[in-house]
């Protein structure tokens, strides 16, 4: 490739000398001496000569150059640029950078298929931006590894009950410090419930363990916190020399460290960012905990991301086990939930668009929402109400195909007030302790469900039929 690039003085250079050496050649064209001298002696091929006189292109030999780059800041300089280079030479495409204030005239411009317009202040997001990031992110990891010193246990605090973008982050950490399990433990005051969470550590082999608020700080042992904030836990967690978090910051704290970006979809953004500014490439291992991480936590990049998550994923999508990730989303179903479902679905009765389920006792709570959301597939079915008896408490899981209103507020009205309700408007969710429900219902069954909802469902429908 045979670039030209025709600009006022060396800024062009300093910004391509890089990035267009390594694609091709690079010959400069400024007006005076003086410019090409300081360009010249940075390495530089340049000419010089009057931009706007037709005598200084003919020595450039027009016809070798593929592409011009033009940089000219008064806006009608730059145009007239733009113009003799066409009349010159029909083929050669150009590129004009432009700035806010020459924008507008060159809409005026009759269409030239080989003309571009660059706004260098998109050129300046685009490159420049990542850069800024990566040096601010460069800051950050030298003063989190200026934190710990060598000798101290470090414990890293998730919250009660895991999730994914806690545990990537976690491990992010333990790799950025160096450390490995024995030294720099993940820690909880809870568990890991959810079957998907569980078997991600498994298949990650992932250690995750429980400890007691009063261990925390045993044997002068550092106190690291991913993905939650030291409000969120019920005692006061005394020293903490790390907090690094993704949520709305929830009252003050003290911390040694805290880099908190309410404005990204999840922390294991911030710590690939971490890990790609510092040039460390995340093993295969830790890419699919935070890719996961990522995708859980925004729903597939759905909610509250942003374009740092879409940079993250991207980074780590090529590096991840792709293939585990859907068995870590699938996890496998007890062999005796999985023939109820089948029993159930045998004796199904579909009712004005409403498919309900009892499953009876269940192994797991999950199948219930797996089987509320499978019954959307079934023809004719608008809406699936699965319920099932989950350690005596009756659980019912709803959804529907979304242009009906709203799940959640018929759950709300039915089951709130002897237990728990709620949801959006096409997936809602209620528990009842066993005992309630039989007080009000008489007994758990399709039967009771399907006439305390049904009128409901209808009815609703109805309503929206007449307001549309
Ligand atoms: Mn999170």
């Amino acid at each position: 490739m045979q670039y030209l690039a025709i600009c006022e003085d060396d800024l062009l250079f300093q910004f391509m000398r890089n990035v267009a050496a390594e694609q091709g050649d690079v010959r400069y064209l400024v007006p005076n001496e003086k410019i090409a001298r300081r360009i010249r002696r940075q390495g530089g091929k340049v000419r010089h000569g009057d931009l706007n006189k037709e005598e200084t292109y003919k020595k450039l030999k027009l016809h070798h150059v593929d592409q011009a780059i033009v940089f000219v800041r008064d806006a009608d300089d730059q145009i007239a640029v733009c113009r003799l280079l066409r009349a010159l030479d029909k083929n050669v495409s150009i590129v004009s950078l432009i700035s806010e204030k020459n924008g507008k005239k060159e809409a005026k411009d009759s269409y030239d298929p080989l003309l571009r317009h660059l706004q260098l202040a998109d050129i300046f997001a685009e490159f420049c931006a990542v850069q800024l990031l990566d040096t601010l992110n460069i800051k950050k990891v030298e003063r989190i590894r200026s934190l710990f010193g060598e000798g101290k246990k470090i414990h890293i605090l998730l919250q009660h009950d895991p999730d994914p973008d806690a545990i990537g982050s976690a491990l992010a950490l333990r790799e950025l410090l160096g450390r490995n399990r024995a030294t720099t433990p993940i820690v909880t005051f809870g568990g890991v419930t959810r079957p998907e969470n569980l078997a991600m550590i498994h298949l990650l082999e992932i250690q995750i363990d429980r400890i007691t608020p009063g261990d925390l700080h045993k044997d002068g042992a550092r106190v690291a916190l991913v993905d939650v904030q030291p409000p969120y836990f019920e005692q006061p967690l005394g020293r903490v020399d790390l907090v690094v978090d993704h949520h709305p910051k929830r009252s003050n704290f003290k911390a040694r460290f805290a880099d908190l970006r309410s404005g990204y979809g999840s922390t294991a953004t911030i710590f690939t960012e971490y890990l790609r500014a510092v040039g460390m490439e995340p093993s295969q291992r830790l890419a699919t905990a935070l890719l996961y991480g990522i995708k859980t936590d925004t729903l597939f990049l759905e909610r509250g991301s942003n374009l740092a998550d879409l940079s993250a994923f991207n980074f780590l999508y090529p590096i991840a086990n792709k293939a585990m990730i859907t068995r870590i989303e699938r996890p496998a179903l007890p062999r005796e939930d999985l023939e109820a479902m089948g029993r159930a679905l045998s004796r199904l009765q579909v009712d004005n668009g409403v498919a309900v389920i009892y499953l009876g006792e269940v192994n797991r709570e999950d199948v219930l929402p797996q089987m509320a959301e499978f019954c959307l597939q079934i023809e004719g079915v608008d809406w699936g109400v699965v319920s099932g008896l989950v350690n005596d408490r009756v659980v019912i899981s709803v959804r529907n195909v979304g242009y009906v209103k709203s799940a959640g507020d018929i759950m709300k009205k039915l089951y709130d007030d002897i237990g728990s309700a709620g949801g959006h408007r096409a997936m809602a969710k209620a528990v009842v302790p066993l005992d309630r429900f039989k007080e009000r219902f008489g007994e758990v069954s399709e039967k009771v469900i399907r006439e305390a909802m049904l009128p409901m469902i209808v009815d609703r429908d109805q309503i929206e039929l007449e307001l549309r």
